[in-house]
């Protein structure tokens, strides 16, 4: 196994209530299903990416902000896809949880993230310092105007599939082909030595 395996075990957080104290109303069907019955954890995976400051402490930080991971992938420096020309290569991989969140609460955790990496979206597809996107919530589908689920773009782009083949390889059989992988350069693990063999 490729990927380095994290025991990081933390509480779903409940969901938040009104200011009032009255529960939120719920914002998609598959949510209020959700917060009727108990949930079973299963397997999600969320995609990190930061081309702007310190990128590796950006990624850094956010795995270790993230609930329930079980494994990060290598890491992947990438070109650039979308966005004004001239902007600076990515730093990409991607996490695994095992978590009971619902993927509106991943929602709302990786918008907690994203704002404590004190990113400011200045330009649509521009630069950033982080970028959470949540890939995968076990075979649950959320089509809400503010989320989808499975991540839409997910299966065209390199920097998501090259690593999560790392951890899921099963996932991208039939996704992942060369031409997709070009642009995607192996640069080592988080919190490990940039160079890899
Ligand atoms: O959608 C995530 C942000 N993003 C990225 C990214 O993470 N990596 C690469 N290589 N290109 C990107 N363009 C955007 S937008």
């Amino acid at each position: 196994m490729s990927a380095r395996r994290r025991r990081l075990p933390s509480p779903a957080p409940s969901r938040p209530a009104t200011p009032d104290g009255a529960p939120r109303p719920p914002t998609s069907a598959q949510d209020r299903r959700e917060r009727h019955s108990p949930r079973d954890a299963v397997r999600a995976f969320v995609s990190l990416g930061s081309n702007l400051g310190d990128r590796r402490s950006y990624l850094n930080d956010a795995v270790q902000g993230l609930p329930d991971v079980v494994a990060v992938s290598k890491l992947y420096e990438t070109d650039p896809v979308g966005g004004p020309p001239g902007q600076g290569a990515y730093l990409n991989c991607v996490v695994e949880l095992r978590t009971k969140l619902t993927p509106r609460e991943l929602l709302a955790v990786a918008q907690t993230l994203e704002s404590a990496a004190a990113r400011a979206r200045v330009e649509r597809w521009g630069p950033r310092t982080l970028d959470v996107d949540i890939l995968l919530v076990g075979d649950e589908k959320v089509d809400d105007p503010d989320l989808t689920i499975p991540h839409p773009r997910m299966w065209e782009r390199g920097f998501v599939l090259v690593p999560l083949a790392d951890l899921a390889p099963e996932l991208v059989v039939g996704f992942l082909d060369s031409d997709i992988g070009r642009g995607v350069r192996r640069v080592g693990r988080l919190d490990g030595p940039q160079a890899q063999p």
